[in-house]
């Protein structure tokens, strides 16, 4: 069982184990106790908070359910280095290489399924905003990250690069291991790991009822990949000067991005290696958020920045990329 109030979480698993934690998961902290020798193997965790109740759905072993050759892959991905994130880079590999990995993943993550209205009126909008915990280089990530583009949702990131401080530890205390894509979804109470799972499930409780987009699944296996290795490690591994501590009281950063925008991609990579929490504003074409969007920054295009710290409206992705490196680091290569 998990009871959950402001900032106290705990959590008691079917046959009497027991876990206990606080966890603010905006600044990552969290303090975590467990009861010896009491955790048993089950399919399923159930937690309940004051109105309502969370799921962490597992196997036996605690692993995942289904299997796949990238999962196999994922660790190799490692190999590739990133190098210095905020060194001044060469623009023409940049468009080159991240325009190519839009082109693998055509057509998905870039329409919304708001585009008529009909479909509008037939997308079911969250009340709270949905909480994922990604990376942008994994492929099973940027699968469920395509499906909520599609499905023109706003989301809170929680992006966890190799070497996270922050909020890898978050996403093992919730779920019980370090595996991506996490979500946890705050107004059914149900948190999940399975790209595929995760993907169903949205369109199922916010597409309403709909399936995936036809082949949205499938794909991953043969392009999904393609990013990871076009962009060649980045958006993977967290930089070594990035900011340690956030001041509580810092808001979320907040992106108007959609999935398969070559642009936004590279804002995303960076917002990765430096491991900020931000909230998603999907806004592929046909976007209920364009009008939003438009209202802000007086154009509809991607990406777009809002630091609320600082009082920063940034559209153009060199100079974005350029102010988080510099804001969010102890040193640039700038
Ligand atoms: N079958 C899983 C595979 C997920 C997976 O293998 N994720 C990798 C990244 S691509 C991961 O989290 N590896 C652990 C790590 O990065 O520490 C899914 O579809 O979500």
């Amino acid at each position: 069982m998990l009871s959950l109030n402001n900032s106290h979480l705990q959590l008691r698993c079917h046959a009497g184990g027991k876990f206990s934690f606080r966890t603010d998961i905006s600044n990552g902290s969290l303090r975590f106790q467990r009861n010896k020798g009491s955790i048993p193997s089950q399919r399923r965790i159930l937690a309940k908070s004051e109105e309502k109740s969370v799921q962490v759905l597992e196997d036996e072993n605690g692993r995942s359910t289904s299997r796949s050759f990238l999962s196999v892959l994922c660790p190799l991905l490692k190999l590739f280095a990133g190098g210095d994130p905020s060194k001044p880079r060469n623009e023409v590999l940049e468009m080159a290489t991240s325009s190519l990995s839009s082109i693998a993943r055509l057509p998905w993550g870039s329409t919304s399924l708001s585009g008529t209205m009909e479909n509008r009126e037939y997308l079911d909008k969250p009340p709270e905003l949905l909480q994922l915990f990604e990376f942008e280089a994994c492929p099973f990530c940027r699968r469920v990250r395509e499906a909520m583009t599609e499905l023109d949702l706003s989301i809170e990131v929680y992006p966890c690069p190799k070497g996270s401080i922050r909020h890898r530890e978050v996403a093992k205390k919730i779920g019980g291991k370090e595996l991506f894509p996490f979500l946890v979804d705050p107004n059914t109470g149900i948190s999940m790991y399975e790209s595929g799972d995760i993907v169903k499930y949205l369109f199922k409780k916010y597409g309403h009822g709909r399936k995936p987009t036809f082949g949205l699944l499938e794909s991953t296996l043969f392009t999904g990949w393609v990013p990871t290795l076009l962009r060649a490690g980045r958006g993977m591994t967290l930089w070594d000067k990035a900011t340690r501590e956030l001041p509580s009281s810092s808001e979320k950063l907040e992106l108007f991005s959609y999935e398969n925008n070559p642009y936004a991609r590279i804002v995303r990579e960076a917002l990765c290696e430096l491991e900020l929490p931000y909230i998603l504003h999907n806004a592929g074409k046909g976007s209920s958020r364009y009008d939003l969007l438009v209202k802000s920054s007086g154009s509809s295009e991607v990406p777009y920045l809002i630091d609320r710290n600082t009082g920063a409206q940034i559209s153009d992705y060199k100079s974005i990329v350029s102010y988080l490196f510099k804001t969010y680091s102890t040193g640039t290569g700038n």
